[in-house]
């Protein structure tokens, strides 16, 4: 095939599945006492009541060498970066969580070294016991050669400002392993005005809460502690790189009154230098410009989101995309294989 003919490399970065094991410790969840709203989800896909779209999504979160690699294949995407997905084991009592990190990410090995072509990985960790994630965090890369780690935002209402998580975030940092906050419900404190309207998840609460958590890190000061640390968000960056301007602005408000701590750059220079953002579910093309001018094109990476999304719209939307072939390159892939140490095809 000549170079202009061949066609290119479809890497998608934040593709969910599960494992029967965490599954059910979900459903277990589910039928427990409990008013987090991310029980309306886990209700709907772990202990489904009625036959509707969330129902059906089990099983093609917990399939992986059958439909997925055929819609993979029908829709020309060559690689799926897997994660657990959301709550991952953030809703489980520490040992348990810790455990099915273990397994979950001995599974997505083992799924890995049979389709190492078509399928890289984010690893599982338990923040719930922060230096047991570390130790687990060092295993899942440098053993079982992982290419970075999923967190599902808060962690029993906690965020990864917080020091206890300080382990986790140097362990990423020496590792090189960029951590991929992907949402999940917002947190108790927050939960309120998003139980109605079917607010609280996707369709408004998810980006919420992620922008929440990624904002608490910009402002905290962590980014000077780790300056390396990678960290990854998606549905075209929770639309944070937008505030960018009045972040810096009232941030600098904030530490001038004492509110907010003294910190070597700002919220944007933070953003710029340690995200990196995916379109996951996010198909505008205005947005992807916007993201594109406001970060650069090294630092926008393309996503699905499967099964919760479907393939077809998601490539369509990208091999449209108003870029040039150089460009499209790198959101295809170029990006996640630097980001996530994916080996050049
Ligand atoms: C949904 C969409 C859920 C995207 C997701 O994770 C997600 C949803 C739990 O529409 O329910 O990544
Ligand atoms: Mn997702």
């Amino acid at each position: 095939m000549t170079p202009a003919s061949k066609p290119i490399r479809r890497i998608a970065t934040e593709e969910a599945f599960s494992i029967p094991e965490v599954a059910a410790g979900l459903r277990d969840i589910a039928r427990a006492p409990g008013n987090s709203l991310d029980l309306t989800l886990v209700e709907r896909i772990y202990d489904a009541k009625v036959d509707d779209v969330q129902a059906r999504l089990l099983p093609r979160l917990l399939d992986l060498e059958k439909e997925r690699l055929k819609d993979m294949d029908a829709n020309g995407v060559d690689m799926q970066l897997l994660s657990l997905t959301a709550p991952g084991v953030q809703m489980f009592d520490a040992d348990t969580a810790a455990e099915l990190a273990t397994l979950a990410n001995d599974k997505l090995a083992a799924v890995i070294k049979r389709h190492p072509t078509r399928f890289a990985g984010l690893a599982t960790f338990a923040p719930q016991s922060p230096k047991r994630a570390a130790k687990e965090m060092g295993r899942a890369m440098k053993k079982l050669k992982l290419n970075g780690f999923i967190l599902n935002s808060h962690t029993h209402n906690e965020y990864l400002d917080n020091p206890k998580y300080f382990p986790i975030l140097e362990a990423a940092e020496d590792l090189d392993g960029c951590i991929y906050i992907h949402p999940r419900a917002p947190s108790d404190g927050m939960a309120a005005p998003f139980r109605d309207y079917g607010l609280d998840s996707a369709q408004w609460g998810y980006g919420i809460e992620v922008s929440t958590h990624a904002v608490r890190m910009l402002v905290s000061g962590v980014f000077d502690r780790f300056p390396k640390l990678k960290i990854c968000i998606g549905h075209m960056g929770e639309a944070v790189h937008f505030w960018l301007w009045r972040l810096d602005y009232m941030n600098k408000n904030a530490q001038n009154r004492g509110s907010a701590p003294k910190t070597k750059l700002t919220p944007s220079e933070y953003f710029k230098r340690n995200f990196v953002i995916t379109t996951s579910g996010q198909e505008s093309h205005l947005a992807l410009d916007f993201s594109i001018k406001a970060l650069g094109i090294d630092n926008v990476l393309w996503a699905i989101d499967y099964p919760y999304q479907p393939s077809t719209p998601a490539v369509a939307f990208m091999d449209s995309a108003p870029v040039s072939a150089a460009e499209r390159e790198k959101l295809y892939h170029g990006n996640a294989e630097r980001v996530f140490h994916i080996k050049p095809a």
